[in-house]
């Protein structure tokens, strides 16, 4: 079927795709988001949970936040735990910035609605979806939907599909160089209707393994356990969960976890994964689709909102001026922020979790940098800069 030519074809509706759609929208360049899932699915997929206040700022500044102003959660510090000791690490005190505890979904529910209302278009459920002619100057995205082809011409595709989609095979194998880090271990999350136990998160290390106390709102808590990375999860039943995550994050310490009933669970295997470039032709890949940080720093979808900046600012420069200066640099621009937060994703990864492979030395070595990172100022500082967040400018000056 052949339709109009739109400026900009983005496949995936996670928050890369969607954030790309609504900025590139309000400075006046059209495009199609074609997204694989329904809409109830993407909107009600449990993931991120911490927006950095860079994040924060583009949404709220670019008409997205209110709901978030309203609804989310500010930390203005976060509590690492070590066999039972907590230490708090204050944002506010150390770098003077803070992040928003606010669902990922929401955030996606809150795009796809500015979308709607704009008259943006958003094609759910497809199917075949297929890139072509990257290498010339008019690319064409092309899907099915409800048994019906589509084909659409552009000027730019961008791959915000995620790890597992299409884009990124797009850019031909001799071209792409793939770095990647699998750990030997992955989270068995859930999501639990119970108060969360701490207004703050908690990020404990106990000999037993990892876990996290996270939440979604003053009545859902959100919570991990460092597992093995292929764990059945028919073999955690709710009673072993909770009597593993008051060991863990309690240690001892006579405080408790409300325990409640669990509405969601599932394990996530764990990786550090760039691809580069993250631009080949007319092709611009952007968040998971380009990389995968460990969830431990909580950076994947503020990673994939850093990207979709650079990115919407370089087609706004094209347009606008007739500069192909900046999309050029989008590769180098973005991949300089995206290793310094792979440095800092696999910086807490190796000092919250345990690996079974540990020397005494390693132990002994990993609850000496515990204990430095929560007691030096200049070590915390250190945690909270990259925590709350790099500058969505960091780079080259
Ligand atoms: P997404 O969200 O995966 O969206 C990609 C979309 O593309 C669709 N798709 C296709 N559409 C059309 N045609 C195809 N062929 C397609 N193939 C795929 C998919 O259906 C999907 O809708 O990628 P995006 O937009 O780049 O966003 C990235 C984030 O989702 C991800 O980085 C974060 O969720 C990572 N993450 C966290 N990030 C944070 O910033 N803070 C956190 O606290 C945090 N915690 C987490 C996390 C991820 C987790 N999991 C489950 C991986 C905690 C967990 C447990
Ligand atoms: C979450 O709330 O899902 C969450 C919070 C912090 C992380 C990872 C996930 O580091």
């Amino acid at each position: 079927m052949t339709q109009p030519h739109v400026q900009v074809g983005i496949v995936g509706a996670g928050p890369a795709g969607l954030l790309l759609s609504h900025l590139l929208d309000l400075v006046g360049i059209s495009s199609v988001v074609i997204e694989a899932r329904s809409r109830a699915h993407v909107e009600g997929r449990i993931r991120a949970g911490v927006l950095e206040q860079g994040t924060v700022d583009v949404l709220r500044d670019t008409g997205v936040g209110a709901r978030m102003d309203r609804e989310g959660l500010l930390h203005h510090g976060t509590i690492l735990k070590v066999a039972g000791e907590a230490r708090r690490i204050d944002f506010q005190d150390l770098v003077g910035k803070s992040v928003m505890v606010y669902g990922q979904h929401e955030v996606v529910k809150d795009l796809v609605a500015a979308r709607l209302a704009a008259g943006g278009e958003i094609v759910f459920e497809v199917s075949d979806t297929r890139i072509d002619g990257i290498e010339g100057d008019a690319p064409t995205l092309s899907w099915t939907q409800d048994g019906v082809q589509h084909a659409r011409r552009c000027d730019f595709i961008a791959g915000c599909d995620g790890f597992h989609g299409v884009s990124r095979a797009a850019i031909p194998a001799d071209v792409l160089r793939v770095y990647e880090r699998v750990y030997p271990f992955g989270w068995l999350g859930i999501l639990a209707r119970t108060p969360p136990a701490s207004e703050e998160l908690i990020y404990a290390h106990h000999e037993r393994g990892f876990a996290l106390l996270s939440m979604r709102s003053p009545e859902i808590s959100r919570l991990y356990l460092q597992c093995p990375p292929d764990e059945d999860i028919a073999t955690w039943p709710d009673a072993r969960i909770w009597e593993e995550l008051q060991v863990r994050l309690a240690g001892g310490s006579g405080w408790r976890l409300e325990e409640g009933e669990i509405v969601q669970k599932g394990v996530t295997a764990m990786r550090s994964f760039v691809a580069e470039p993250m631009r080949h032709g007319r092709l611009f890949l952007a968040g998971d689709a380009a990389h995968i940080v460990p969830p431990t720093g909580a950076k994947g979808m503020n990673l994939a909102v850093g990207d979709v900046r650079v990115l919407a600012r370089a087609l706004e420069s094209y347009y606008a001026r007739g500069s192909e200066a900046a999309l050029e640099a989008y590769s180098d621009t973005c991949l300089r922020r995206i290793w310094t937060v792979q440095r800092f994703s696999w910086w807490m990864t190796q000092m919250l979790h345990t690996f079974d492979d540990a020397s005494p030395f390693d132990r002994r070595r990993q609850l000496a940098e515990l204990d430095y990172v929560t007691t030096s100022r200049a070590a915390m500082t250190t945690l909270a800069e990259n925590y709350v967040g790099l500058p969505m400018d960091w780079g080259p000056a």
